[in-house]
């Protein structure tokens, strides 16, 4: 009883952030995202009645504990599903470094979702197959699909109606994503506790939940009309709304450093010389600066002679779920 699936990093143009249900993992918007080419996670699952605990195997290593008891839970809806008890050993690679500061939850969530239901023996289809990579991480709901993808954020309580869906094939729009590493160092605050503690604490949460339904459906109406200004202005506007909600949470965090604001400034500072780039940042210092394809040599070579930016990592949008 073994399966291996393979799924894709995304970057979110509009953002989820903020829970309405935290055991399900449902959101409190709806959001829209680029499922990534270059990174990727290879996760192989086995059931066998031979073992009496899950063993995960993160990059060749033991995982801790606490990784160990998400996996299991995770692992545990699944036998729930499938009516089989039998324990597993999950063996899953990045193609990228773990510390890199790319987020690897999403990937990680989808693979696994994908990965463990086949090898217990369930057929589920990519609706089902997202509902369940929520429940290990929301934004890993996304990871099903490739290129363009939303998640609806869904009305009821039992979460059936929240599950990404796709919006655009990579194919009918090629962008451009540069990934942008300013820092390998573990974030301080994860997305977890930062949305929990803005919801809870920040008075500008209202804010970004009273603008963030329109910048979602202009987002989408941009896409769908390859209006890359409109695009790029939304998501750059939407990705500073979320991270000002942060300044008002109690206690207040940022996820920004010296070197995210360099980035900020270089992207301004291409617009001005004619060339549209746009930013974007998730819950960490790393930004992704998205540009046209004729434009991405030009944008990478600017960052790139940034004193504080590492490294630089040319995306464009990627595939879906395979099985290997
Ligand atoms: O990806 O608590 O999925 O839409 O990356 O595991 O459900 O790690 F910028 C922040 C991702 C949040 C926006 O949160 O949280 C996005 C973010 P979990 P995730």
């Amino acid at each position: 009883m073994k399966a291996t699936a393979r799924a894709h990093t995304n970057i979110a143009l509009i953002k989820y952030w903020g829970k309405r249900d935290e055991s399900l993992f449902l959101p409190m918007n709806n959001s829209l995202s680029i499922t990534l080419d270059k990174f990727h996670t290879t996760t192989a699952v086995e059931f066998c009645p031979c073992l009496p605990v899950d063993l995960f195997i993160m990059n060749n290593q033991l995982a801790s504990s606490t990784e160990m008891a998400r996996i299991t839970h995770f692992l545990d809806r699944v036998r729930g599903m499938s009516g089989k008890s039998w324990h597993a050993v999950v063996h899953s690679t990045n193609n990228f470094p773990t510390a890199a500061g790319f987020a690897s939850s999403a990937s990680g969530y989808a693979a696994l979702a994908a990965a463990s239901t086949k090898a217990i023996g369930l057929d589920l289809g990519n609706k089902a197959l997202s509902q369940l990579a929520r429940l290990g991480s929301g934004s890993a709901c996304r990871s099903i699909y490739g290129g363009y993808v939303e998640w609806q954020k869904g009305e009821k309580n039992d979460g059936t109606d929240s599950f990404a869906k796709p919006v655009l094939e990579g194919g009918d729009w090629d962008l451009s994503i540069v990934s942008v590493l300013v820092t390998d160092t573990p974030k301080t605050v994860s997305s977890r506790e930062g949305m929990k503690r803005t919801v809870e604490t920040s008075p500008f949460y209202s804010g970004w939940l009273d603008s963030v339904e329109a910048d979602f459906l202009h987002a989408k109406e941009a896409l769908i009309h390859h209006d890359f200004e409109l695009l790029g202005s939304i998501i750059e506007s939407n990705a500073l709304k979320m991270h000002a909600t942060t300044l008002g949470a109690n206690p207040p965090f940022m996820y920004w450093n010296s070197a995210t604001l360099d980035v900020i400034k270089e992207v301004q500072s291409l617009r001005s010389g004619g060339i549209q780039a746009y930013f974007t940042i998730d819950a960490g210092p790393n930004v992704k600066v998205l540009c046209q394809p004729k434009d991405e040599q030009a944008v990478r070579e600017s960052l790139e002679k940034l004193p504080n930016v590492q490294n630089t990592y040319l995306c464009h949008p990627g595939p879906g779920l395979t099985y290997l």
